[in-house]
């Protein structure tokens, strides 16, 4: 049996079951993309629900796992070498799951395409999206000056157009077959279109390969069970 009790998170948050992965998350569009995951390749595993509405990821409990105050994150009692592994990164926890698992990340070229728009969300979509929910929906909203949500509004309405150009001959993100690259996505245009009601702002109606992926993504019962973990106790 792994011993996880020298890591301070497992203090705050205990692990019942320590032989499993541990996730740290909440479902947001970034927690999301490692729980969906983890529900795709039927790892087992055991969810902590974080409360960031009450700065849970600020703890001392928290920061000892991520120095960034940010979920998800992950402890692996069986990580490579056979010891326990931390992790936080969205886009480096896909990775790290898919090559444990060797699942939803191919081999040879089509690797580095996958890659390459993982590493557009978490630097493009993930930031522009969570910035005009931010202004659209959130504290922001109140600002009188308009201009940084038109500039996050302007700027995310481009970056979907890259995606409807790409998902216009290709059935997913990174090509003919559902990967990380679909994962690390999903979320975040789910969210922009709902939670954060921005489909207007930035012209959704107007885009015909993105709603199609959307759908056909959401569909998937992995997917749909991974959007509600972990539950809020
Ligand atoms: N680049 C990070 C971003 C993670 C992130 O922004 N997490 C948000 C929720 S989606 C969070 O923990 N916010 C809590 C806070 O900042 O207090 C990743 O992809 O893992």
């Amino acid at each position: 049996m792994p011993d996880l009790t020298r890591f301070p998170i497992t203090q705050r948050w205990p692990a019942k079951h320590p032989e499993r992965l541990q996730l740290y998350s909440t479902p947001t569009p970034n927690g999301v993309k490692v729980s969906i995951m983890l529900e795709e390749t039927g790892l087992p595993y055991e969810p902590h629900f974080i409360d960031i509405g009450k700065d849970e990821t600020w703890t001392d409990a928290f920061l000892s796992l991520n120095p960034n105050g940010k979920i998800p994150a992950i402890l692996d009692p069986s990580g490579p070498d056979g010891q326990p592994l931390g992790l936080f990164e969205s886009g480096a926890i896909l990775v790290y799951l898919a090559e444990k698992t060797g699942m939803f990340l191919p081999d040879g070229p089509q690797r580095y395409k996958v890659l390459q728009w993982v590493f557009f969300q978490m630097g493009g979509i993930g930031p522009m999206f969570g910035q005009l929910g931010f202004f659209h929906r959130f504290a922001g909203r109140e600002y009188e000056d308009k201009r940084p949500r038109d500039r996050y509004a302007k700027e995310s309405a481009r970056l979907l157009g890259v995606l409807e150009g790409q998902l216009a001959n290709n059935a997913f993100i990174a090509g003919p077959e559902y990967t990380i690259a679909d994962i690390a996505m999903l979320g975040w245009v789910r969210n922009l279109i709902g939670f954060y009601d921005a489909g207007e702002l930035v012209n959704y109606a107007e885009l015909e390969a993105v709603p199609r992926w959307l759908e056909t993504c959401l569909a998937r019962a992995a997917v749909e069970r991974g959007l509600t973990i972990p539950a809020r106790p």
